[in-house]
């Protein structure tokens, strides 16, 4: 198999440091990253990004430690401005990320499409691989609980994912297309793997998905598609994997997410602490240790997963 260009998936922090490993691991090689815009949302008239920002952030090595999203050594003159004057504070907006924000906002609106933006910002930021938005058209995620129905952000951040998740709603979905520099990625001769991070099935790669027509794109590549799994010791790293799964009434287990990918897959990386899992999954399965504590880890793994996926033959 060849590893000369890798297409990951990813939603925010999980999958922005398994793109930051294999940015390493791939060495020479390219790396396409096509990233949830899901969780886009309008704010304070400013278009806000947040996983693209923090795939931006991570591979540009100015991510902020401590949350996984925003910049690191941020301050916070803007935000402590705005609660002065009773202006909405829930959604935490720092100073140097606000640049982001402006500039995104003002180049949307002068009708440069997201694509071309993220494109303009990975390059100004010294960033090698291609960082794609799923797609140019909006699709928003819309979460449906016990207290009513939210967009994504209201849910996530500002009711701090409390309310009972009964469903998962992409608005938009049909309108929207994959992005062309996603289907450029997707028929490249040299293509030789495609990794699905370990991002919420649910909430972040669920909404790439949505989009019509991915799903089958993605196979006709006809490349190993592997998946890292989200749940380690059957638990979330960070974010609301676990929870939504119960609610949702799946059973928190990483063999249900296996499942979930079902056909998609060819292969399924599964954390050391869930090993007995092993027998249930129908897919052939490489255990490891996916926990990414420190930048080595996202080494590891990454080298581990495209190995997997290289010893995988090329499906059908
Ligand atoms: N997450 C929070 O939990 N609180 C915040 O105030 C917050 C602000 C924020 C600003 C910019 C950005 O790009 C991301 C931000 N996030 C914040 C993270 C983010 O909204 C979520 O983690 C993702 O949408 C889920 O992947």
């Amino acid at each position: 198999m060849n590893t000369a260009h890798v297409l990951a998936l990813s939603g925010g922090v999980g999958g922005a440091k398994l793109a930051d490993g294999l940015m390493q691991a791939i060495g020479g090689g390219r790396l396409t990253l096509a990233v949830n815009t899901g969780d886009d949302f309008s704010h304070l008239g400013l278009h806000v990004s947040p996983d693209i920002d923090t795939a931006l952030y991570t591979l540009a090595g100015l991510a902020n430690p401590e949350t996984g999203w925003g910049r690191r050594d941020e301050t916070w003159t803007f935000m402590a401005a705005l609660d002065r004057l009773g202006g909405e504070s829930w959604f935490r907006l720092g100073d140097g990320d606000l640049a982001t924000h402006v500039e995104r906002t003002r180049r949307l609106a002068a009708g440069e499409p997201l694509s071309a933006i993220v494109a303009d910002f990975a390059r100004r930021l010294g960033i090698a691989a291609d960082i794609v938005p799923m797609s140019d058209q909006p699709l928003r995620t819309r979460v449906h609980t016990d207290d009513g129905v939210f967009d994504f952000q209201d849910y996530f951040v500002r009711l701090q994912c409390r309310p009972v998740t009964r469903s998962i709603e992409f608005v938009g979905a049909q309108q929207a297309r994959p992005c062309a520099a996603l289907l450029r990625a997707l028929a490249d001769p040299a293509l030789g793997a495609i990794v699905i991070c370990p991002s919420n099935p649910y909430l972040s790669i669920a909404p790439i998905l949505a989009v019509p027509g991915l799903r089958e794109h993605l196979r006709a590549a006809g490349v190993p598609i592997v998946a890292v799994s989200p749940l380690v010791g059957g638990a979330t790293v960070k974010g609301p994997t676990a929870k939504i799964m119960a609610e949702l009434g799946i059973p928190v287990a990483a063999d249900e997410i296996a499942h979930h990918y079902g056909e998609l897959l060819d292969g399924f990386v599964l954390d050391v602490r869930d090993a007995a899992l092993r027998a249930r999954i129908a897919r052939p399965v490489h255990v490891t240790d996916t926990l990414m504590l420190t930048p080595v880890d996202r080494v590891r793994v990454a080298r581990e997963t495209l190995d997997f996926a290289r010893r995988l033959r090329t499906p059908r």
